[in-house]
């Protein structure tokens, strides 16, 4: 598979990060200094083109037809105890760039806010307005290697799924922290979860913690998804 060595500008065109963006204020981290002062870091093709490629958009709906009461909480246990301040997004695997991300250092991301449809195979569905930062951004701070192909996501709660790096890299696959303008509630995935209009409810993982970005899938492949519901589950 080859490789693209990218300049430091083509690098922040492709991964949708202006150069204003990448001053993460007051958390001293300087994995973003990292990101730009290694230009000789080569980029998967197929991920650098995954970030370069127009995907195709699903069509989002306005703030009229945003339903508050119709997002039922759907958690299959408790809902887990994270303290904000000490909680950390790891983002590790097969990437040149490991993180640990600080709310902060993800609220300092290019804000992004979408509104769609949430299906839950349980036979209920909700508009939506979900308030976060691209999951391809992060993706693309943790330098993923060529042989990435897929992403697992594990949640504070024991739950766990995995996705397609295709779907991952998505420009309207977000980790959200604001649900309808408001911070997110902690019965709805505080401090992040995935929203995204491209799957099923049960791939939006809540309370996410740790990022692993993998060649291949194991035999664990999601709580659900372990349990015989479709892997992929596009919507
Ligand atoms: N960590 C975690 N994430 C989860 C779940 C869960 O039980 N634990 N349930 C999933 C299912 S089946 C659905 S429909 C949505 C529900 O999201 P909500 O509770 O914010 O409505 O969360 C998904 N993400
Ligand atoms: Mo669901």
């Amino acid at each position: 598979m080859g490789l693209i060595r990218l300049s430091r500008r083509q690098f922040l065109q492709i991964s949708g990060l202006s150069g204003g963006s990448l001053l993460l204020g007051g958390c001293g981290t300087p994995i973003l200094e990292n990101v730009v002062g290694e230009v000789s870091q080569p980029l998967n093709q197929k991920i650098g083109n995954l970030l370069l490629k127009p995907q195709k958009m699903v069509p989002e709906f306005s703030v009229d037809d945003i339903q508050p009461e119709a997002l039922i909480v759907n958690t299959f246990r408790d809902t887990p105890i994270i303290d904000t301040d000490k909680y950390r997004l790891i983002v590790d695997g097969e990437v040149n760039n490991p993180l640990h991300l600080s709310m902060a250092d993800i609220q300092n991301l290019p804000f992004t806010s979408t509104i769609i449809r949430h299906v839950c195979v349980e036979g209920w569905a909700a508009i939506v307005q979900w308030g976060g930062v691209k999951l391809r951004e992060i993706v693309a701070l943790a330098q993923p290697q060529s042989s990435v192909g897929y992403v697992y996501f594990q949640s504070a709660d024991g739950y766990y799924s995995s996705w397609d790096i295709a779907s991952s890299l998505h420009p309207q696959t977000l980790l959200a922290y604001e649900k309808n303008g408001e911070p997110l509630p902690v019965d709805n995935g505080a401090p992040l979860r995935l929203a995204a209009p491209i799957k099923l409810g049960y791939k939006q993982s809540k309370w996410v913690t740790r990022i692993t970005l993998v060649s291949r899938l194991s035999r664990f492949q999601g709580y659900w998804e372990d349990q015989g519901y479709e892997w992929f589950a596009g919507i």
